[in-house]
């Protein structure tokens, strides 16, 4: 049985126990986690609190050290990571290496710099006297993260806050508890010392109260969170009562403009990946086509017939996708389907919905009926009122609509609200650079998909997306140390900025 660690303790199993179960045979339980409640978090943050003075303290250069030893071990257990990655959230075993290996990117990153925290000196407008700035850690951090990406995206929160010298009370998603615990592993074994990474496992409610009750008591100094747009507004408003601004990812409606002159097959391999890869279950997953009318039928019709011929089914094997990520993602998923009108087009699969035991996919091992599988869908005709062109869907399912000039498709891109990710694919450089300028998005792909950022670049989004937060890269330093500027007067006398300046 798992349970939350705090202060190196891990707590004793309770009442209320989460089974975490494998979505490609629904029967098969992967781990059996014990729920803590907002008590327990609470007391979390005030361990983390108390051990932050000690961690503060170590030089930056040897904080960095420790981000090199979990790389490391990161690394080395790349294989086992991801495996248990593809058996607790179904993710496809190529696309679970692929986040390992974010991991060890972020750490590559962030390890150097360790050495390179730097501050500036600044000239005074004063003789005599100095002006310098630091980066100091902000304090305790609470990470909140989903399940999609049950590593990496905790690894975007967790290596850079405890470099800049924070300490963390993660509470990761329950039905990725197994992958939480394994990558509770690598940094216990780097050597973070007790109490400067501890883990929760609660539910969101309890989550919720103790997060409520710990800001209250003023012992948290920054949230971040990855997860809903709905969720992420309740933690910004009850962060901002406290004055606090918090780190927030959330969803994305993100669209691919495939314009008159794009190199259609091309376009094509890129929906597939970002539709349908991870199931459509990434923040960055392509939710509507924009084609230009004079391509639109070309496209429709690659599209389908790629999608046609990718293989659905037992993520350890080499598919397009596996199965959801567990019974929620699964049952939101069947809400969306819901949304097909009678006025769209639904191509993609021989049939929507669930995969059944008498329909299985090619490439499909086990008995189908028992896992969370579902065929890719392609839905034409969407208009701007429909609900699958205005909400997120998280699940295998494409949009397609038409457009007749750029303005008219920037303006269907930015449309739903949100503002993540934004793909383009054209061979005209002019057109390059007027999407890029009038797209809401935070990240822009030109001739590639809205999935797949790489680590070291900002990642974040505007609108309903997030707070314009960003991730990732030297950005992030911002999200967790706070500048100190220091002026040292070493003149002798009482000099007064703007008062006492010389004239010249
Ligand atoms: C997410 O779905 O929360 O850009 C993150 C990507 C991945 C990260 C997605 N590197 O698709």
């Amino acid at each position: 049985m798992l349970s939350s660690v705090i202060g190196g303790e891990r707590l004793a199993p309770g009442a209320r126990v989460h089974r975490s179960t494998n979505p490609s045979r629904t029967a098969e339980v992967v781990a059996e986690v014990s729920l803590a409640g907002a008590d327990d978090l609470v007391r979390a943050c005030a361990v983390a609190r108390e051990a932050q003075d000690a961690w503060r303290d170590v030089p930056a250069p040897v904080r960095g050290q420790v981000i090199a030893a979990i790389g490391r071990l990161v690394e080395a257990n790349k294989g086992a990571l991801a495996r248990v990655v593809t058996r607790e959230v179904g993710k496809p075993y190529a696309e679970a290496l692929g986040e390992v290996q974010e991991i060890a990117d972020t750490c590559a990153f962030f390890l150097g710099e360790g050495r390179r925290l730097y501050g500036q000196t600044v000239p005074s407008e004063m003789p005599d006297k100095q002006l310098f700035t630091f980066r100091d850690p902000v304090g305790v951090v609470t990470v909140i993260t989903a399940g999609n990406f049950p590593v990496a995206v905790p690894s975007w929160y967790i290596v850079p806050a405890l470099l800049c010298g924070n300490t963390v009370v993660w509470k990761p998603a329950e039905y990725a508890a197994a992958c939480a615990e394994a990558f509770y592993e690598v940094f216990a074994h780097a050597g973070v010392p007790d109490g400067v990474l501890n883990v929760v496992h609660a539910d969101g409610p309890e989550t919720y109260r103790g997060l409520e009750r710990a800001l209250g008591e003023g012992l948290v100094d920054k949230v971040g969170f990855t997860g809903s747009t709905e969720v992420g507004s309740r933690i910004g408003e009850l962060c901002g009562r406290h004055l606090q601004s918090p780190c927030l990812e959330l969803g994305g409606k993100n669209p691919m403009v495939v314009t008159e002159d794009a190199e259609l097959p091309l376009a094509v391999e890129g929906a597939l990946f970002s539709g349908f890869g991870t199931a459509g279950q990434r923040c960055t997953s392509l939710g509507t086509a924009i084609v230009h009318e004079s391509v639109h039928d070309e496209f429709v019709r690659l599209l389908d017939e790629a999608t046609r011929s990718a293989v659905v089914g037992d993520p350890s094997g080499g598919v397009l996708y596996g199965p959801m990520i567990d019974e929620r993602f699964a049952a939101g998923f069947e809400k969306v389907l819901g949304w097909i009108e009678p006025h769209h087009t639904v191509l993609g699969s021989s049939a929507t919905g669930r995969i059944t035991a008498t329909a299985p996919r090619a490439g499909f091992d086990g008995d189908p009926a028992a896992g969370l599988f579902y065929h890719p869908v392609i839905v034409d005709g969407v208009r701007p009122s429909d609900a699958l062109f205005t909400h997120e869907t998280f699940g295998p399912i494409i949009g397609v609509t038409k457009y007749q000039t750029l303005d008219e498709a920037i303006s269907l891109a930015n449309a739903p609200g949100y503002g993540l990710s934004a793909s383009i694919y054209t061979t005209d450089p002019a057109t390059v650079f007027a999407f890029r300028r009038r797209i809401s998005a935070g990240m822009v792909s030109v001739n590639n998909s809205t999935s797949g950022a790489e680590a070291h670049l900002p990642f974040g989004g505007n609108g309903r997306s997030g707070n314009g937060s960003r991730q990732s890269g030297v950005w992030v330093l911002d999200q967790f140390t706070r500048w100190q500027s220091m002026n040292w007067d070493h003149s002798g006398r009482l000099q007064k900025a703007q008062m006492d300046v010389l004239e010249i």
